[in-house]
């Protein structure tokens, strides 16, 4: 009976999942009191047509978008680079230094461990859920998962 269940239940779930893969989905911890925090992830298009990341969001902040990381005479500075394309067949490694999602308004602080949900809203009405866990607060790459 599980199994029966679990087997409607991923059915029903199948156009959710698009052909969008994200996977590795993690954040660093953030010192108290900091409103702002990234996640990187792994992002790959799988099927055979660009896909357009259009809206992020997540119950641990106010606001999210996709931001890239560029070095402006010799200073690091970020520009927001959402809605996002994911040409077909392409896989995006979201890392530290490079494309990350910004979170804006932290409702609490990220803390090593914890994990919690992030939504992907696709230009096709279809959306792509990630649980994201998170790492230590100088972590350079994804956590166990
Ligand atoms: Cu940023």
């Amino acid at each position: 009976m599980k199994v029966l269940i679990f087997s409607i239940l991923l059915f029903q779930m199948a156009p959710l999942f698009a052909d969008l893969e994200v996977t590795e989905g993690w954040a660093r911890a953030t010192p108290p009191g900091m409103p702002m925090g990234a996640i990187y992830a792994k992002i790959s298009n799988t099927g055979g047509s660009d896909i357009e990341i259009i809206g992020i969001s997540t119950p641990v902040a106010r606001a999210a978008e996709i931001h890239q990381s560029i070095e402006v005479e010799g200073m690091m500075r970020m520009r927001e680079i959402t809605p996002f394309i994911v040409s077909a067949g392409e896989t995006v490694l979201l890392a530290p230094g490079g494309k990350h999602i910004m979170l804006m308004g932290l409702q609490e602080g990220l803390k090593q461990g914890d994990t919690f949900p992030l939504r992907l809203q696709l230009s096709n009405d279809q959306a792509v859920d990630v649980k994201v866990i998170t790492g230590g607060f100088g972590q350079m790459s994804a956590p166990k998962h």
